[in-house]
């Protein structure tokens, strides 16, 4: 007799961009790929058409707030709440939820205190608090069964030219997502400055890009929306990527090429500490972190140019060897949720 498979239900709120949506995705797409029943409950689905145009086997998406009986675990993306009906049903349960709000990603030191502290609620029930993150003492990042190896073994160039999209031999590759950024101009000069194909997914560099005019040097390839899959692909086939916000910056740490990360920016600049702290984490040497901290507009940072390839290798190399050998986020909530008693997979 098979083991029934254990429900997880995961709710979203999109509050602005695509990471609340992408992340989301991710995560109940890898449960299920290990064995869980996922409930994906969304305020706002429609990214996902074409981020996941094929759904995934076990994950059912229902638009907020949700119906049916809650599952076993439930998580609560980004502090988002889950709807008072569910957490009426959650209490109402013989054997509660483990119930885990999963908090964004951040390199700085006070996540690890943060990481796994409970909050009992008034209800009766207990709300964990799990923090993703860089170091043993988080629940580290999304990485699913054997995606390093799928990166190995993949043909950027090859990839790029079947859909349409082939770089020239001479060509370097590079990727450019991120919000709107004063430094495009500068980093056009750079980039112009050997040839180079520039791919622009979908978002606000797409609107300037498009401004920029012919560069005998610098050819512009904007993207349609593409799939997540096809995104990682992007991210693998450049040499340079220049990724914004949360997932695209854990795509970008596991595609192993150097890149430059956007902090989603905040009015009262604290995205500064977290472009540091990721800086640190990672070791970047000072021409990589001049770069990041210009990037995301640090008081008195200016455009210091594009280090060479081989500035940033080292500690690219160090960091992500680190990273892959830490358990990955969805077998650390696997493991945190049965310690609490809630049915593995089988
Ligand atoms: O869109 P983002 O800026 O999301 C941000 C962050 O999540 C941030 O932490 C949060 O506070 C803020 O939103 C509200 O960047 P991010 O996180 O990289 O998410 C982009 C997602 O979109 C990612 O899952 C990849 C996906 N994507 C595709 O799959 N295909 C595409 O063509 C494009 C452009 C994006």
């Amino acid at each position: 007799m098979t083991r029934p498979r254990p429900r997880w239900d995961l709710y979203c709120r999109v509050i602005d961009n695509l990471g609340d949506a992408g992340v989301c995705w991710r995560l109940a797409a890898d449960l299920a790929a290990r064995g869980v029943a996922v409930r994906l409950v969304i305020d706002d689905a429609s990214p996902l058409a074409w981020m996941a145009p094929g759904g995934a086997p076990g994950v059912t998406v229902q638009p907020w707030p949700g119906t049916g009986e809650p599952g076993d675990v439930v998580i609560e993306a980004f502090g988002c709440d889950p709807p008072p009906a569910a957490l009426a049903a959650m209490a109402a349960r013989p054997v509660p939820p483990v119930w885990i709000n999963l908090e964004y990603l951040s390199a700085e030191e006070w996540v690890e205190r943060a990481h796994g502290l409970p909050s009992p609620q008034a209800s009766g029930l207990t709300k964990w608090f799990l923090f993703p993150g860089f170091t043993p003492r988080t629940a580290g990042l999304l990485r699913e069964s054997g995606l390093l190896t799928r990166r190995a073994a993949f043909d950027g160039r090859a990839w790029l030219a079947a859909q349409g999209w082939p770089a020239m031999a001479d060509e370097r590759i590079v990727l450019l997502f991120d919000y709107a950024n004063p430094l495009l101009p500068a980093l056009r000069d750079d980039l112009a400055r050997s040839p180079t194909l520039l791919l622009v997914p979908q978002g606000p560099a797409q609107a300037a890009v498009a401004g920029w005019g012919h560069t005998p040097d610098l050819r512009v390839q904007p993207l349609p929306y593409v799939s997540q899959a096809d995104f990682d692909r992007l991210l693998w086939s450049a040499g340079l990527n220049f990724v914004r916000g949360e997932d695209s910056l854990v795509r970008a740490l596991w595609a192993g090429a150097p890149f430059v990360w956007q902090a989603y920016p905040q009015h009262d600049g604290a995205h500064h500490a977290k472009v540091d702290a990721l800086l640190a984490r990672i070791g970047a040497p000072p021409a990589v972190a001049a770069l990041w901290r210009a990037w995301n507009g640090a008081p008195g940072a200016a455009w210091p140019g594009l280090p060479p390839a081989a500035a940033w290798q080292p500690a690219l190399a160090r960091a992500g060897a680190a990273l892959a050998v830490q358990d990955d986020l969805v077998t650390q909530l696997l493991a945190f949720a049965a310690r609490h008693g809630a049915p593995s997979p089988a």
